[in-house]
């Protein structure tokens, strides 16, 4: 098995939404989804751009932009398919397909520019099998979107370069796509705000076609023009040949699995899958920009509205700070940044300090909505309390800042903005919290935790828990409520062992509907004890020193029946509780569930009425937290680095290198031995 490449054979349309998953390739500034050059918006083809949003004419939902496809291509009437391989090579980022048509072999080569971000590029050669075949091959307009249109003013161009420019409708933000190819001899075409190079072959043919992105946003990325003629001029300054590019992308590569590949010997099937998880990892870092973070569906598209979760604090950040802190400290600065963005929503709720977005857009900005689940029955949005009471956010980033600093040991995150930030959250918390008369502890009423299935709840577990670290980060000066314990069993929040004990597959039975939200008040979970996915067990992984293995075990144990995992981030936190109580039997099957999560796609893509597909870059994090964490069973003693392995019996060895407080460091465990060894500074 090559374990660094993903391979699909024959061609099969109703594959196209998986696919565009799947082979998804990106490079921080844009991604472009895994679907043929010549699918259009009907089958999901999108190229989207990180941190530019837009809000279309009478939509009530910012989403990011997807931009013309600069990759459009296909043979005019090729014939049938009589082979077809897709084909990506996660140790370069480079795309391939072959087609075998009746009348031409199509290959195509396509890469985004790690060397260069806003620079893509494609390789096109089409052998016909009769005198004369027709390509054609440009930038197609007509773009996919959720809550569109977003692009206004869009001019098509031909000529040497042929682009299409555009402006958003929200901002005004000038978006451009050119291109030009080292070919002559073509006819352009201009249609519907598209342009095209049409080719006649009557032998072997090969077109290179460099296409440069730009979006004038100012800030946002660097590198690129804030007018359209400063976009022509950004353009002359992107220098070099096809071959020459791939060459830079491919080095780039190269140094970024250097500090980051992990050895899994003796499992194949593992292997492929973490290296898979990785490369969305490395595909989707904004390593250009120094106000950007990463969207819960990374650069896949417009769901979840290409918004910033805690997803990145909790799930990816382990992942950039072991393999590339810098990137990490761009993560951390993109939430000291957009503070101005917390501090408003907090007043708007009438509270003080910083209340995070729950879905965090640009500057901060809140994307979530009140009604953020269509019903399927009515069709009318449903009343949520994600974006209001979900208040564990701005925990989840003072978590990841004190993880983040202790583990690089850069304290000067805490004078540019740090402490200013941890300080806003505990004021946050402090004008949130509740003293019932006579008491001394602090109450979290209404809120909502991890668990989406259980809105308006009191004292959740992680919430109180996460509030509490805030709150108590200088100095301990407040008593946080911890939940009630049960034979060693935390509640997750105030009454949820009272609520009816139904198992998993009877709540399941009692779905009206396949697309049917399982939460809010008329979900079929929210009366019962059923989980959409892990909370207590969540707060126990990100806080082991608190609990002993034997309450990892009993808590894995009540808790992971009864949830649904209706979230992709829910098995790896499982996994890693599995491991804390030496179960690597119970984590396995839950690390290849996260790690191939977008290989093997049909996750959950509706919630209500309201798609939900994309890929899973947390579940990607989460496969990369097993690994180091549980499996190796790393972990940071103040200066130093320790190893308590829990190895699964199909893994002989891992080997990982991480970055500890400016030196490298190689980490391997067999199933009998560990070793850190120093092997240099970086
Ligand atoms: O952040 C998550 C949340 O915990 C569950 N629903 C999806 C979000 C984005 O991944």
């Amino acid at each position: 098995m090559d374990v660094w490449k993903v391979i699909s054979e024959g061609y099969n349309e109703q594959d196209a939404v998986d696919c565009g998953n799947r082979f998804l390739i990106g490079n921080g500034f844009v991604g472009i989804r895994g679907t043929l050059e010549e699918y259009r918006k009907d089958k999901q083809a999108a190229c989207t751009l990180a941190g530019v949003y837009d809000k279309a004419e009478n939509q009530t939902w910012r989403e990011p932009v997807n931009i013309p496809n600069g990759f459009y291509a296909h043979i005019e009437n090729p014939g049938e398919i009589e082979s077809h391989t897709q084909c990506l090579d996660i140790k370069t980022g480079v795309h391939s397909r072959i087609t075998e048509y009746k009348r031409a072999v199509l290959t195509i080569e396509r890469f985004a520019n790690m060397a260069c971000v806003n620079t893509i590029c494609q390789k096109i050669t089409v052998i016909p099998k009769c005198a004369e075949v027709t390509l054609k091959c440009g930038i197609d307009s007509d773009v996919w979107d959720i809550n569109g249109p977003h692009l206004m003013d869009l001019r098509a161009q031909g000529g040497e370069v042929i682009s299409v420019s555009a402006r958003t409708y929200e901002q005004d933000i000038p978006i451009s796509v050119s291109e030009r190819c080292d070919q002559t001899g073509y006819e352009t075409v201009t249609e519907n705000n598209s342009v095209y190079r049409v080719f006649k072959i009557s032998e072997p043919f090969t077109v290179k076609r460099i296409i440069v992105i730009n979006a004038g946003n100012e800030g946002v990325h660097e590198n690129c023009g804030e007018t359209l003629e400063g976009h022509t001029a950004v353009y002359e300054s992107v220098a070099g040949t096809y071959d020459e590019m791939l060459e830079a992308h491919t080095a780039v590569w190269a140094k970024l699995w250097e500090n980051s590949a992990v050895i899994l010997k003796g499992d194949d099937e593992a292997q492929l899958a973490l290296n898979y998880s990785l490369y969305h990892l490395h595909s989707i870092a904004p390593r250009h920009a120094d106000n950007l973070s990463i969207a819960a569906r990374g650069l896949s598209g417009q769901t979840y509205k290409g918004a910033v979760f805690w997803d990145t604090e909790i799930f990816l950040m382990p992942f950039f700070m072991y393999t590339e802190p810098e990137t990490a400290k761009k993560l951390i600065n993109y939430r000291i940044k957009t503070i101005d963005g917390a501090m408003k929503k907090a007043e708007e709720y009438g509270f003080k300090g910083a209340f995070y977005a729950w879905e965090s857009q640009d500057g901060g900005a809140e994307g979530c909505t009140d009604f953020n689940v269509i019903d399927v029955f009515t069709e009318r949005p449903v009343r949520t309390s994600f974006r209001d009471k979900q208040i564990h956010i701005s925990g989840d980033i003072v978590y990841a800042l004190l993880k983040y600093a202790r583990w690089t040991g850069d304290n000067k995150i805490f004078d540019y903005g740090g402490i200013d930030l941890i300080c806003a959250c505990a004021d946050f918390y402090k004008s949130r919290a509740y003293c019932r008369v006579g008491e001394k502890e602090l109450e979290f009423p209404d809120v909502v935790g991890p668990d989406e299935y259980h809105e308006r709840v009191d004292n959740n577990a992680f919430t109180n828990r996460i509030a509490d670290l805030t709150l108590n980060y200088a100095k301990n000066r407040y008593k946080v409520r911890k939940p009630r314990l049960r034979d060693g069993i935390i509640e997750q929040f105030d009454g949820y062992f009272d609520l009816e004990d139904a198992s998993l597959e009877t709540v399941r039975s009692r779905l009206k509907h396949k697309r049917e939200y399982w939460g809010t008040q008329s979900g079929v979970a929210f009366a019962t004890q059923i989980i959409k996915q892990a909370d207590v067990l969540a707060m126990m992984n990100l806080f082991p020193e608190d609990y002993t293995k034997e309450d990892f075990e009993k808590n894995w144990f009540y808790y992971e029946p009864r949830t649904e995992h209706g979230s992709s981030l829910s098995a790896c936190m499982y996994a890693l509780g599995a491991c804390r109580f030496g179960r690597a039997d119970l984590a396995y099957p839950m690390f290849l569930k996260s790690a191939r999560a977008d290989l093997d796609g049909g996750g959950k893509s509706w919630a209500g009425n309201v798609f939900i597909g994309g890929t899973h870059p947390a579940s990607a994090g989460g496969a990369y937290m097993i690994v180091t964490q549980g499996f190796a069973g790393l972990k940071q003693e103040d200066n130093s680095l320790t190893l308590n392995p829990c190895l699964p019996k199909e893994i002989e060895s891992i080997e990982f290198p991480v970055i500890f407080r400016g030196e490298k460091y190689k980490i391997k465990v067999t199933q009998n031995t560990s070793e850190i060894e120093r092997v240099n500074n970086v």
